[in-house]
């Protein structure tokens, strides 16, 4: 199976909204932003921008016809700023005009002044200054306080991890026409068409009839565009409906790093209870995440790091206490894994650092601790067709742990300024929206009289591939080639209500209620076909190969014919359905219940070396166990999890989000901000998959891939402290990461005497 919209991508005639022909009376939009990462403003002077030849408006704050309010959980965030400023780069004011360039000039003519104050940054000096966005969540099982003396060993320690830039290829943007009666069309990069939609209808104070959204593809996401993608819409709108002219906005890759929220980074402090064995007895830990300067998805991101805070393990005591604490920082915001990586982190930490008191290898505590059939995660529900041992054995077994280890101590015991580490790494990550609500989806089929197919869902194409498995359901069902099956761009008028794609679970929602429409269509087809056919009721007919089959047996009806014969006899051919996740449920005030449809789970073995003179290094292999279900597509989940693990392994190692002390974003380009690329990827990623066919309510059984091997990097950042420790092994770890390689130099001569024998002036 291939991906069909990989083909255009390479030939370069795939539309993004920047491609689509734009209206004649285009204008454009820039956005001007707070200099300040805290202050309030003492005046704003727009007058010489609003006389800049070329420019037609500059709105701010007071022109906005509704509320001015982009908040989707918690109302706390302006669309555009009127006196309080939280950090540098919120939006202040909009400036519309012909061309970019003379936008670009305007921008630098608006006058403002403010008075300073002092900005956090960091979560915990947040949380010192009780600044909260929500009351600390606690999850909690067992009896934490009484288990402690059960322990042979008591381990506590920190653990940092660190933000990441979604770097979507296609920037924010998004364009806005005028249509009659006062509505809205909107072409928006968003993972949320809804989210769009609810927004406009609030900040322009219009029915959300009033306004569609259409979304053709993304150039990418990752989380980036499932909240943040709104207020770009929201301003275009905004000028569009008072200037009664389409206008564009899109952002420069710049404008797009430093306006735009990042991953949490989280700051965390655990304690960790063993038995000499390595078994764990109990595991406490506090995190600390920054959520930025308002709520976006930082509450519910904070859910999913207290529900993965145990990773793949069955931990018997537990309490984990989250805090968001609001600095002033763009508020940060979904990215893949939302949240979990943060929290499975901490507990690899924790392992790591109690091994080392042990005496015994850190994979010998997480296999000995691994979840069993029917264990309980803290949040109460039980572990159900786990294969967490299963992807962890096959691992071992079939990329050869011991032999690497062997080969691995040879190499270090000749090397003498080249180490190599070796790490093992678990994943465990729940399948569904944690809000019970977002888990719906609902799908419209239309057979045309020729016999092919459109579909419409909610689901957004972003490059992982979901438009392809959407049109393999149907495919299948309807048993017509792929040919004839197209995918709609998503529309609100089309498809309502829509939960963003997001959660890894695009394809699980929507394609179940495709599938559930085109069986909808299926019998009634079938139907048309026993008429047409006079067959009699021992006669099974079935769709077959774009044939009709009776008892199994090709007949001489047509897919197409058929089709013709139902519409001549004035059968519908459209229709609609909707679908919701069965058996999901969580009480939020006792923190238990079922919230997840199913669990993915995984092993990856990764293979380190590090240059101890330079401190620079390389990730040689990543080997995967991966639980695929039963896999729909196997080049779409491929590749799906081979980006995940490319896109962690610059989360834990090369990329550093930093800030000054004023809280300005200073690694704002791609020569400050350091991703993977080809050179860096290791040599060898190898994702081999378990199949199985447990999860019922994954589509097709092929279960959700989009996030869980983004976590399979984690073990990156172990296995290169390990080859750290082969070269100084006393240094004392701060598990802080991404670890950089400046950071690793440091660790490296962390405590060593320097001693250059050769003499340096000669
Ligand atoms: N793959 C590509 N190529 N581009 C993306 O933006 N987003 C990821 C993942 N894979 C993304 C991607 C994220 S964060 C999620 S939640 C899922 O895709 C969403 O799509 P799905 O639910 O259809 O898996
Ligand atoms: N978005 C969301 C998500 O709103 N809820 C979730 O549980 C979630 N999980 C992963 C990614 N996005
Ligand atoms: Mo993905 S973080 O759920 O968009």
């Amino acid at each position: 199976m291939k991906n069909y919209d990989w083909i255009e991508h390479v030939k370069g005639t795939s539309k993004f909204a920047d491609d689509l022909p734009v209206v004649e009376g285009t204008l454009h939009a820039g956005v001007f932003t707070s200099p300040t990462a805290k202050g309030k403003i003492t005046s704003l002077n727009i007058a010489e921008a609003i006389s800049h030849p070329g420019i037609k408006a500059v709105f701010t704050a007071k022109d906005i016809p509704g509320k001015n309010q982009i908040g989707a959980i918690i109302a706390d965030e302006p669309l555009l700023a009127d006196e309080d400023l939280h950090y540098v780069g919120q939006p202040i004011a909009l400036i519309v005009g012909v061309e970019e360039y003379s936008i670009k000039q305007a921008l630098r003519k608006i006058k403002i002044e403010f008075e300073e104050q002092k900005p956090i940054l960091d979560a915990r000096e947040a949380f010192e200054k009780k600044e909260l966005i929500i009351p600390p969540q606690i999850f909690a099982i067992g009896d934490i306080d009484n288990a402690w003396d059960k322990c042979d060993l008591i381990i506590e320690g920190t653990a940092d991890t660190g933000a990441q830039e979604h770097l979507y290829l296609e920037t924010q943007i998004a364009y806005s026409i005028p249509k009659e009666g006062g509505g809205i069309k909107l072409i928006s990069s968003t993972q949320s068409p809804t989210a769009v939609q609810r927004c406009v209808s609030r900040i322009l104070n219009l029915d959300m009839h009033k306004i569609e959204v259409d979304v053709q593809r993304l150039g990418g996401g990752f989380g980036g565009k499932e909240d943040q993608a709104t207020a770009w819409a929201a301003m275009a709108a905004l000028a569009c409906n008072l200037l009664n002219q389409p206008i564009k906005l899109k952002l420069s890759r710049q404008e797009d790093m430093r306006y735009t929220g990042k991953r949490h980074p989280y700051s965390s402090d655990f304690k960790i209870g063993l038995k000499t064995d390595g078994t764990i007895i109990a595991y406490k830990v506090d995190f600390f995440q920054n959520a930025g300067a308002a709520a976006d998805l930082s509450t519910a991101i904070l859910d999913r790091t207290l529900f993965h805070c145990t990773n793949s393990y069955y931990i018997p005591n537990v309490k984990a206490t989250a805090y968001s604490c609001r600095t002033n920082l763009p508020p940060n915001t979904a990215f893949r894994g939302f949240g979990g990586p943060q929290g499975m982190f901490v507990i690899e930490a924790a392992i790591h650092k109690a091994a080392l008191k042990l005496n015994l290898q850190p994979f010998e505590i997480q296999a000995k601790n691994l979840l069993k059939e029917n264990d309980k995660f803290p949040y109460g529900q039980k572990a159900i067709n786990c294969v967490a041992r299963k992807t962890w054995s096959s691992a071992v077994d079939k990329f050869q742990l011991a032999k690497k280890i062997n080969y691995i101590n040879e190499y270090n015991s000749i090397n003498a300024l080249s180490k190599k580490g070796i790490a093992l790494m678990p994943i465990c990550f729940g399948i569904s929206f944690t809000n019970k609500m977002l888990n719906q989806a609902s799908a419209l089929v239309h057979i045309y009289t020729d016999g092919s197919v459109g579909i419409s869902t909610a689901a957004i194409e972003m490059g992982q591939g979901v438009n392809m498995k959407l049109r393999q359901v149907a495919s299948r069902i309807f048993s017509v080639d792929i040919s004839k099956i197209k995918i709609e761009t998503t529309n609100t008028t089309r498809i309502a209500n829509t939960s963003p794609t997001a959660a890894s679970s695009g394809a699980d929602l929507n394609g179940k209620a495709l599938e559930k429409t085109c069986l909808i269509l299926r019998e009634r087809l079938l139907k048309a076909a026993e008429e047409l056919l006079k067959t009699g009721s021992n006669e099974e007919l079935s769709l077959n190969n774009e044939n009709i089959a009776v008892n199994g047996i090709k007949s001489n009806l047509a897919w197409d014919k058929l089709i013709s014969f139902a519409y001549t006899n004035r059968i519908p051919l459209s229709a609609h359905a909707h679908y919701a996740t069965p058996g999901i449920d969580f009480d939020r005030s006792a923190a238990k219940g079922n919230p997840f449809s199913y669990h993915v789970y995984g092993t990856a073995i990764i293979e380190t070396t590090v240059d101890c003179l330079r401190g620079i290094y390389e990730i040689n292999s990543i080997e995967t166990i991966h639980d695929f279900g039963h896999s729909m597509n196997h080049i779409v989940d491929r590749s799906q999890a081979e980006g995940a693990i490319i896109q962690g392994l610059g989360w834990v190692t090369l990329e550093e989000i930093k800030h000054s002390s004023n809280g300005r974003l200073l690694s704002d380009s791609l020569s400050t901000y350091k991703v993977p690329d080809i050179h860096f990827t290791p040599d060898k990623v190898s994702v081999e998959f378990l199949e199985n066919d447990f999860a019922s309510e994954a589509i097709f059984n092929s279960k959700a891939v989009g996030e869980p091997p983004f976590m399979y990097s984690i073990g990156a950042y172990f296995a290169l402290i390990n080859a750290i420790m082969e070269f100084n092994p006393h240094i004392k770890i701060k598990y802080d990461s991404p670890l950089t390689p400046e950071k690793a130099l440091l660790m490296l001569y962390e405590g060593k005497e320097l001693n250059f024998s050769t003499p340096r002036n000669k």
